[in-house]
């Protein structure tokens, strides 16, 4: 197999461009590809300070990789949900991006909450773990000035969360999957500027550049099904995933938020859709701390 681009030994074959390249001409593309979804979808400014969320995974590498050639003003956030040694190993990771990309890094523990999500013993701890990252982003990026929090979800993740959605009656909550969210009030932009990029062209580009990146799971992440559907679905449909996110963007706009209301935590004073928000709901049942946090 050899690059389409200059005919040397290939590295990847992407069917749904079909095309197949070297490295070099690999990181080109996907750069390319990146700066082109910004773009069209207006996800990201030059103007803005983002603070991007690393988990040491390779899609978060990835897109703070992208983010960074691309002249963004970015630091990063690692969040230390306290998940034992897998939290530790993770952090490690993130630190050597820090170093390698010459990126700022900022950690927010939650144990200076009281909990960690490794000590919670609930059936859905994922559930409770989205909630305090979501929380604990937001929080950290208003609090120290950043315009944007950008995550590395990808085409993969933005189809998985309208398949659960639906399924359980939530199809409201498809407009968060729009590739940028705008804040208001006291939340702050949400942006997904990797959403249209599939976690094998994350892997191939950290592989390419020999980028830090972890491939250990957390313990808690449930296994899949519906991601072995949708690869199925893209192994017969090649470009599958890529066009129905396209097409979830055109749906999410059209879902009116308008009507939603949302008052202040009495606690903390966060957005909350009742008196006490779900954080502080959380730091109640589960924090250890005698004061309050805050
Ligand atoms: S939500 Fe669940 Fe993740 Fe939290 S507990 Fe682990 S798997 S880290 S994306
Ligand atoms: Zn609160």
């Amino acid at each position: 197999m050899i690059c389409s681009k200059c005919k040397k030994k290939a590295v990847i074959n992407l069917r749904q461009y079909r095309i197949a390249l070297c490295g070099d001409c690999y990181v080109k593309f996907y750069l390319e590809l990146v700066k082109r979804s910004v773009k069209r979808y207006r996800i990201l400014r030059k103007d803005e300070r983002i603070l991007a969320c690393v988990s040491g995974g390779k899609d978060s590498v990835a897109m703070v990789y992208a983010l960074k050639m691309l002249g963004y003003d970015l630091e990063m956030l690692f969040l230390d949900l306290g998940i034992g040694e897998y939290s530790k190993r993770s952090e490690k990771v993130v630190e050597e991006i820090s170093e390698t990309l010459d990126l700022g890094l900022n950690v927010v523990r939650l144990s200076d909450y009281g909990f960690t999500i490794g000590g919670v013993k609930v059936k859905r701890v994922c559930s409770i773990c989205g909630n305090a990252k979501r929380y604990l982003m937001n929080v950290f990026a208003r609090k120290n000035g950043f315009d944007v929090v950008a995550t590395g979800h990808t085409s993969e993740d933005v189809l998985l969360f309208f398949i659960k959605n639906t399924l359980s009656g939530g199809y409201l909550y498809s407009s968060k999957l729009k590739p940028r969210v705008e804040g208001f009030d006291k939340l702050v932009t949400k942006a997904k500027p990797i959403f249209e990029r599939t976690e094998k062209e994350n892997a191939v580009l950290v592989l390419t550049l020999n980028l830090p990146f972890t491939t250990e799971r957390c313990p808690y992440a449930p296994k899949d099904v519906w991601k072995e559907i949708i690869y199925d679905i893209e192994l017969k449909k090649p470009g599958f995933k890529q066009n129905f996110v396209r097409g979830l963007v055109k749906l999410a706009e059209n879902i009116k938020t308008e009507d939603w209301t949302f008052t202040h935590c009495k606690i903390c004073g966060e957005v909350s859709n009742s008196d006490v928000c779900s954080f502080c709901k959380m730091v109640m049942r589960f924090s250890s701390l005698k004061a309050n946090p805050y």
